[in-house]
């Protein structure tokens, strides 16, 4: 299914008039408005390809319907998206779940949606069919030679994939670790894990960036061997200047000070990229902003400051994607609100009155600082976003568009109702 642009531009003429308004409304509150709209249209999200199909728990799974049955139909999903709100234009696939059989019709097909591929996911999490060795104690961190030299061996193939198909960063997340006291030398794991990341590391091409994500625990309930930013931030700085840390919001343990975080990494040059959701417990991949506005916001606040503060392009000096699994919601509006969610996070830190809060700061004026903040975050952005979104030829609500177009219906005609999405 695509929609068609003059569909888009309906909508957005019958939008006009209250969008004008409001936007008049925002531009009066914030002089640089209009500088900042540039900034959110070179703002590009990438899609997982992993979470365009229901998701499920081990206690069961709601299969949704006219999900994509094959890599070409998550790109046409995923440029959906990025027609209703041109800011969706990369997708970042996972290996084996979405291996591309032919790569020049499928750089073909991506680049018809206007679609880049962003970080290679490999997966030494599950033990494929026809796999030799098992995954069961580890993969890059197991105690037997021949699991690790398999693990190894397929992060390489995952970047060969990733070479063709024009992507420039392998996003390596480790389930490995442990369930019971005893059961593992962590010194031992960790070695092994380096000496593994190093030989994964070396086969990486010039301009090319490792992610090395992290995680509290799950599918490990005793230790996990890359656990927090600091043990991702150690194998980071052992890899070399191409290894960087993947901050996945969902991934820390309780009361994390995640915005604290990533303004250190940033310091230390080593922070590669996020996986964007929300959760209220644990890794509970839930939309981005659903539970934790404030938070986002407080992350995106840290990273204006940050990457000024260094100079970096916003829109390509990180990686920035998504990571959710959808359990009750439609895939494709669960990416469309998470997509929203970050853009008007992004936005109200673009809108942050940096030299008022210096000053603040400097002369320690703790209310000052927390009315500058939240005086942004108190403010209703979405009309910049949308003036944005319009400005590059995206829906002015894109959420609404997709429904009255009944785009679920119109997948479930082409694909039928009971297919169902590779992936979580
Ligand atoms: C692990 C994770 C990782 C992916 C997987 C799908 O929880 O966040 O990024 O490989 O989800
Ligand atoms: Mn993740």
């Amino acid at each position: 299914m695509q929609i068609e642009s003059y569909k888009i531009e309906e909508q957005n003429q019958q939008l006009a008039a209250s969008q004008q308004r409001k936007f008049d409304f925002v531009k009066e509150q914030f002089s640089n408005s209009e500088a900042i709209i540039q900034k959110l249209i070179n703002f590009q999200i990438a899609i997982p390809s992993w979470a365009l199909g229901t998701g499920g728990t081990r206690f069961g799974r709601f299969s949704g319907s006219g999900e994509p049955r094959s890599l070409e139909e998550k790109i046409e999903d995923v440029g959906l998206l990025h027609a209703l709100n041109k800011s969706s234009g990369a997708i970042s696939l996972h290996i084996p779940w979405d291996i591309p059989q032919n790569y020049q019709a499928i750089k073909a097909l991506a680049a018809q949606h206007g679609l880049r591929f962003d970080a290679v996911n490999s997966n030494t999490f599950q033990d494929q069919p026809d796999q030799k060795q098992s995954y069961k104690f580890g993969s890059l961190q197991n105690v037997d030679k021949a699991v690790r030299k398999q693990a190894i061996d397929h992060n390489i193939e995952v970047i060969k994939h990733g070479i063709e198909l024009g992507s420039e960063a392998l996003t390596v997340w480790l389930a490995d670790g442990s369930n019971f006291p005893g059961q593992l030398n962590f010194r031992k794991a960790f070695q092994n894990t380096l000496e593994s990341l190093q030989e994964i590391y070396a086969a990486l091409p010039e301009n090319w960036k490792v992610f090395v994500e992290y995680k509290a625990f799950e599918p490990n309930f005793y230790s996990t061997t890359v656990a927090d930013w600091g043990q991702s931030l150690l194998y980071a700085t052992k890899l070399g200047p191409k290894a960087y840390t993947l901050v996945d919001l969902g991934h820390h343990l309780p009361n994390a000070n995640i915005e604290q975080i990533v303004s250190l990494l940033l310091m230390e040059g080593k922070l590669g990229g996020f996986h964007f959701n929300d959760s209220k417990y644990a890794d509970d991949d839930l939309t981005t902003g659903s539970i934790r506005p404030y938070q986002l916001f407080l992350i995106f606040n840290e990273l204006v400051e940050g990457m000024d503060a260094m100079g970096m392009d916003h829109a390509t000096g990180l990686g920035w994607m998504i990571d959710a699994s959808h359990n009750v919601k439609d895939p494709l509006e669960d990416l469309l609100q998470s997509v929203e969610a970050i853009m008007i996070a992004y936005a109200q830190a673009l809108l942050v009155d940096r030299k008022a809060l210096n000053e603040a700061q400097a002369v320690s004026d703790v209310v000052r600082c927390q009315e500058i903040l939240q005086n942004v975050f108190r403010t209703d952005v979405r009309a910049l976003v949308a003036e944005a979104r319009m400005r590059a030829g995206g829906a002015a609500d894109p959420l609404a568009l997709y429904r009255s177009l009944k785009v679920r219906e119109n997948l479930i005609g082409e694909r039928g109702y009971k297919t169902v999405a590779t992936g979580l």
